[in-house]
């Protein structure tokens, strides 16, 4: 049996570039099914039991565009073995920001902290293990425009992939959140895996209706939750999904502000 690889990645953080340097001309282009958006899946070039799908590039893994969906079902489904997060490197903090929600989904992920060439010229420094130990997954420097790392990150995910690790990320949110959240896993119980219960709390959390559909809840237990989130909304007086993003963006300031260390005023994304 193959290793099915996926990259996914938020748009111009390089996924093109790179799928282009894993796979060669070993490519095959269709669409997703029922969407007209593009499917890209390669063989790569090193070894061609290795098949390796390119994501479309997204922000975040809301329901709310054919590409978050395609993305995040393909995830959840156990479509691939492992998962290589592309980041910019030189836009740490809002590409972690769609990699705060996949290290949640129960999948082996290595980060591909991509563009490091441009981090190097800043003169920008990024604790890489500082930060594989805050994401709980390997983190691997990668330039795809220059073809460095290439080779280290498809190994980390084909190990990641064989040894079934699951991220055991160290980004958690504000006490009374977590609280809420674990409540809600508690009221899921044995309905979803454990490796997926987080994502799972959390979508219903913020009330997400394709989640609360996809996992057909019984009225008693649907009350139970929104008397979970309506206690939060109205202690923390904001809706539940804007109560996550910015705990994910407080979770995200964090692990920036102990993993990097900027030359000048920020890290730029000038060419
Ligand atoms: C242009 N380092 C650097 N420096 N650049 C990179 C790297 C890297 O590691 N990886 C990718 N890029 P995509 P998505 C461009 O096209 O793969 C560059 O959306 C230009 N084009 O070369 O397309 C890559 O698939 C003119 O840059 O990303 C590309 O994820 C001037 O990042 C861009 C400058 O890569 C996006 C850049 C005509």
């Amino acid at each position: 049996m193959g290793i099915r690889i996926a990259l996914a990645g938020n748009p111009n953080c390089g996924k093109t570039t790179m799928f282009n340097d894993l796979t060669g001309a070993n490519q095959y282009v269709g669409n997703w099914p029922g969407v007209t958006v593009e499917k890209k899946e390669g063989k790569y070039t090193k070894d061609k039991e290795v098949v390796i799908t390119d994501l479309p590039g997204i922000y975040s893994l809301s329901p709310y565009s054919p590409e978050e969906i395609v993305a995040r079902d393909y995830l959840l489904d156990g479509g691939p073995d492992a998962v290589i997060n592309l980041v910019d490197a030189t836009n740490l903090e809002r590409n972690l920001y769609l990699t705060s929600q996949i290290l949640n989904l129960g999948v082996p992920v290595v980060l591909a902290l991509n563009m490091m060439d441009l981090v190097e010229k800043n003169g920008d420094k990024i604790d890489v293990d500082g930060l594989s130990k805050q994401l709980g997954c390997p983190v691997v420097p990668t330039s795809a425009l220059r073809g460095r790392g290439m080779e280290d990150v498809v190994n980390a995910a084909i190990e990641a992939a064989k040894a079934k690790k699951v991220p055991e990320s160290q980004m958690k949110f504000d006490a009374v959140v977590e609280e809420a959240i674990a409540k809600i896993e508690g009221i899921l119980g044995s309905k979803v895996s454990s490796s997926t219960s987080r994502w799972y709390a959390i979508k219903l959390f913020e009330g997400e209706q394709k989640t609360i559909d996809d996992l057909k809840l019984s009225a008693s237990e649907l009350k139970a939750i929104d008397e979970v989130r309506d206690a939060i909304e109205n202690k923390l007086d904001d809706d539940a999904e804007s109560i996550v993003t910015s705990e994910r963006y407080n979770a995200i300031s964090h692990v920036i502000d102990k993993t990097v260390k900027r030359s000048r005023t920020g890290l730029t994304t000038s060419q």
